[in-house]
């Protein structure tokens, strides 16, 4: 969770990344006042909400598309994409991905450039 990477302002690197089931993703503090807040997961996984200003481990408990934002800075797409095995929820996570990318005011493509890696 930083202020400025690669892909931008107020960013999750890496925003997109492939893991297995079962794995774990720490949410790091690289910078103060991000979380990590997960807006959609595939059925037989839990939901998350970190707070602000804190790491968060998540364990990915079942196949699919994990879509998951950074609640201050969701104006700013501060948003990001984990795929594990097949994406099993993939329509429920496009439409995520559509519906945080719509109410984002800038970044408007790292979402679903995120979500084209989809495969
Ligand atoms: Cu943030």
């Amino acid at each position: 969770m930083k202020n400025s990477g690669a892909d931008g302002a107020m960013v999750f690197e890496p925003g997109y990344l492939e893991a297995e089931k079962g794995d774990t993703v720490k949410f790091v503090m690289t910078d103060p006042a991000h979380n990590s807040v997960s807006e959609v997961v595939p059925e037989g996984a839990e939901s998350w909400s970190g707070a602000i200003n804190k790491e968060i481990t998540v364990t990915l408990d079942a196949e699919g598309v994990y879509v998951y934002k950074c609640t201050p800075h969701a104006p700013l797409n501060m948003a990001g994409v984990i795929k594990v095995g097949e994406p099993t929820n993939y329509d429920e996570a496009k439409a995520a991905v559509e519906k945080l990318t719509a109410a984002a005011a800038t970044n408007k493509d790292r979402l679903t450039d995120y979500f084209s890696q989809v495969k």
